[in-house]
């Protein structure tokens, strides 16, 4: 049964480029319900556990090295059908494949450099949402 909970991060990229705020409304605007949130940054260790899913592809080296080289805002968000409708939301996972309107393709600026996270199973949302947050932080 779907949990209507997923993970996002805003990442280095769209936090350097002043993201955060324009970002954080079109996710509201969008009727997810904000559980959790904070500003952070992830260790170069942080990031190596967070993506060990793609330790073995070519990119891996550069998405750890991206990841943790600033910080990112971690968010938690609710609504029905979460983690499918937020994928909606961002978009493809190279912007010049995204559709119109959606996040990555408003913010992103490239495959590797794509502005937001968003999780891709329930299962993954709770995993990845337990790595940034603890029981105490969610509201
Ligand atoms: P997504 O689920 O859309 O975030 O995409 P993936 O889980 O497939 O990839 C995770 C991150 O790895 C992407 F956000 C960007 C990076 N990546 C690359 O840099 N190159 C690739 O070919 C694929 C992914």
């Amino acid at each position: 049964m779907a949990t209507n909970r997923t993970f996002t991060m805003i990442k280095p990229d769209a936090v350097e480029n002043g993201h955060i705020g324009a970002i954080l409304e079109k996710i509201t605007a969008s009727g997810f319900r904000i559980v959790a949130l904070k500003l952070t940054q992830m260790t170069v260790a942080d990031a190596k556990e967070f993506y060990a899913v793609h330790s073995e592809r070519p990119f891996y080296g550069e998405l750890v090295e991206f990841m943790s080289r600033g910080p990112i805002v971690a968010a938690i968000l609710e609504k029905e059908n979460a983690v499918e409708d937020f994928r909606t939301l961002i978009g493809a996972t190279n912007p010049a494949d995204a559709a119109e309107g959606t996040i990555r393709k408003l913010y992103a600026t490239s495959l590797g450099e794509n502005a937001v996270h968003g999780s891709d199973s329930d299962e993954n949302a709770a995993i990845e949402g337990a790595f940034h947050f603890s029981g105490r932080e969610l509201f």
